[in-house]
This record gives C-alpha cells, sequence and structure tokens, in this order.
C-alpha cells in the first residue's frame, strides 16, 4: 500500500500488445506509442486509511463512524481498515500498531481519553505514516506527531449552554442560589467531558450557582439513568440536570420521570430543567420541542468529509490547519432566548417549532 501506483499489464505483454499494433497499423514509433498507452495503463492504488474508533457509545458515535466509513468507500481511490476500540486506549494503541505493520497510507485516531498517546503516534511517525486526529485530542509532548486534529470545541459549546441557563434565570428572576445543579459528566479524561465540565465549573463559579455533584455517566443511556437514580436519592433539591451527551440526558429524564419528577424548564413550579449536548438523537430533539430538554448545545458528528480533504491537502504537497473547529448551533423551544455570548460574540439560537 506504500507504492501506490500499479501496472495493470505487466511491461511484457504491453510491449507484444504495442508491437503488434505497431506492425499492424504500421504507424508512429513504437516508443512514442508504448509512452502513451503504459501511462493509460497505469491505475492509482487506494488510499488506505486506518480509523481507530474509541467505540460505540453514542447515538454522535455512530453517526461519526457512519461519516467516517461513507468518505472511504473504497469505490473513489480511498479505502478504509475500521477499528473498534470499545472504550479501551489498549485496545486502540494495539490497532495502531497494526495499522503499522498492514503499512497503511493514513492513521485516523479519535483518541477515548488525551493522555498516554506519545509513543504509539511516535512509532507512527517513524513508520512515515501521518496521523489525523479527530474528535476528542491528544496531549501529546510534541505536536508534529499528528498532521492536525478535526473536532468541536467543547468549552465552547458548554458557554453557550451555561450562558443559556443563565439569561433563562435573569429572565425568570430565579436567584443564583437556588439553582441546584449536578452534572451527569461523560468518560473522565475525554476531550467533551474535559471542555463541558469546565465550562460549567466556571459559569457555577461565576454566577454563585450551587453546583451540587459531578459523576460520570461514562457518555451512555443505561449509565445516565443508574446515576441519575442515585442522585436523586442522595439530594432532594435538584432542580438542574446537566447531562454531557444526550444519551445520558435520554436516560437521566427516565429516572426523573420514574421518580415522579416533572421534566420541563419551569423550575419555579418545582419542574427538573434537562440540558444536554449533541443533538443528533432524534428522541432528544423531539423532547426539545416537547420542552422535556430545555436546550441542547450541538456537537458535529460528521467528520469524515473533513478528513478526506485533509488527506487531499496532504498528498498534493499541503499542510492542513493543525486545529480545525466544525461550526455548531444551540437548540431550544424557548422562544424568548434568540442568542447567547460568549466572549463578546452572539452566537443565535435555533428555536425549534413546538
Ligand atoms: O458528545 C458523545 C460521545 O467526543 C464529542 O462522545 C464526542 C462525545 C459526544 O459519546 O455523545
Amino acid at each position: 500500500m506504500k507504492h501506490r501506483l500499479k501496472s495493470i499489464l505487466c511491461p511484457v505483454v504491453v510491449t507484444a500488445m504495442l508491437l503488434c499494433m505497431a506492425v499492424a497499423c504500421g504507424t508512429t514509433s513504437i516508443e512514442e506509442n508504448s509512452n502513451t498507452v503504459e501511462e493509460e495503463m497505469i491505475e492509482k492504488e487506494p488510499i488506505v486509511v486506518g480509523f481507530s474508533q474509541l467505540g460505540a457509545e453514542s447515538d454522535w458515535r455512530s453517526a461519526n463512524t457512519q461519516s467516517m466509513k461513507s468518505s472511504f468507500t473504497g469505490l473513489d481511490g480511498y479505502t478504509m481498515i475500521f477499528d473498534d476500540g470499545q472504550q479501551k486506549q489498549a485496545n486502540q494503541i494495539m490497532a495502531i500498531r497494526k495499522f503499522i505493520q498492514q503499512e497503511v497510507d493514513y492513521i485516523v485516531l479519535a483518541p477515548v481519553t488525551e493522555n498516554g498517546w506519545d509513543t504509539v503516534l511516535q512509532e507512527a511517525k517513524d513508520a512515515n505514516i501521518p496521523v489525523i486526529i479527530v474528535d476528542r485530542r491528544v496531549n501529546v509532548e510534541d505536536e508534529s506527531l499528528f498532521v492536525c486534529w478535526i473536532g468541536s470545541d467543547f468549552e465552547l459549546e458548554a458557554q453557550k449552554a451555561t450562558e443559556w441557563l443563565h439569561q433563562y434565570a435573569e429572565n425568570k428572576k430565579i436567584p443564583a442560589q437556588d439553582i441546584h445543579i449536578v452534572n451527569i459528566q461523560g468518560t473522565l479524561g475525554a476531550s467533551a467531558q474535559i471542555g463541558r465540565t469546565k465550562g460549567l465549573q466556571d459559569a457555577a463559579e461565576k454566577y454563585g450557582w450551587d453546583l451540587l455533584a459531578e459523576v460520570t455517566g461514562d457518555f451512555t443511556q443505561t449509565k445516565g439513568k443508574e446515576v441519575m437514580k442515585s442522585l436523586l436519592q442522595e439530594y432532594d433539591n435538584i432542580n438542574v440536570v446537566y447531562c454531557e451527551n444526550d444519551n445520558e440526558a435520554l436516560g437521566a429524564i427516565e429516572a426523573l420521570e420514574e421518580a415522579g419528577k416533572k421534566v420541563g424548564s419551569n423550575l419555579i413550579n418545582g419542574e427538573v430543567m434537562v440540558i444536554s449536548f449533541d443533538g443528533i438523537n432524534e428522541k432528544a430533539r423531539s423532547y426539545v420541542q416537547e420542552g422535556k430538554i430545555s436546550c441542547i448545545a450541538e456537537c458535529n458528528p460528521l467528520l469524515g468529509p473533513l478528513v478526506r480533504v485533509a488527506i487531499d491537502t496532504v498528498e498534493s504537497g499541503g499542510v492542513p490547519n493543525k486545529y480545525y473547529y466544525v461550526n455548531e448551533e444551540i437548540f431550544s423551544a424557548n422562544p424568548n432566548i434568540t442568542s447567547v455570548t460568549v466572549d463578546k460574540k452572539e452566537y443565535p439560537v435555533t428555536i425549534v417549532a413546538k
């Protein structure tokens, strides 16, 4: 796979064919014909991309995998070897080593957590295989170990969501100390968890909200439900549940409803507000319309085409941007908050019709 130009026909056959043609037609020199025909006979081997995906924990992840697979189908000069790391970094490291042995042309890594990639990425570099990081980030000493990173600004997503909550509380004149939040975090050590947790902690400190607890729900619906159940046993005053993805939110809503709570944004009337991230799951989107999820900060999983652009840039001798952020929206059914401002920049809220 390292030598991507191959002849369909061996030179002996080509020469024999050319001789016959030249003799039959009695035309120009064999040399001249030989070049043209041989060029036509040369075909490009596909570019092989080894993709180490971290797992299949959420709808976001499935959409991300799908986006990658449909960008490297094997039909138009790109093909992909897919490996599911099942949430374990050790599996992802093994997959990368296998890709190196297989001499793939590019390695794409969606890392489960940020730390511990230096050694294996150095191995890829030593083998001259360019590495592209997608979605979450890697925390490495030497940034030349990867060509570029493509993904979301997780902290910005959190800032948008928390600004939305702040405006909501201001509009309803709810004092900051009456906002009692629990955070169902994502996989600990994953960039999406780190950014979304930081955004909430900063806002809680800035506005004086009561951040009761932070517990991981591993980005899954099952764990989200389990964690919500035990939080409800521990605290009787929770009125905001901040879920670091939609699957956790769906689980948390199940637990809240089973405990007889009403989910919604009317905190004054005792409803429990749910805030979440992603916006790819159909049910979560319909919950926004119904007001069961008060707002979702979007996280865009469609990274496949962008990875292709990065590879094409490298193929044509260029250097892709080191960090490429995808654009993301914020969704809510509340018509009164039309935009949120973060670092003096205004982001419009997409108001979904009820
Ligand atoms: O938000 C969550 C997924 O890293 C952005 O991981 C990704 C997150 C996404 O499991 O649903």
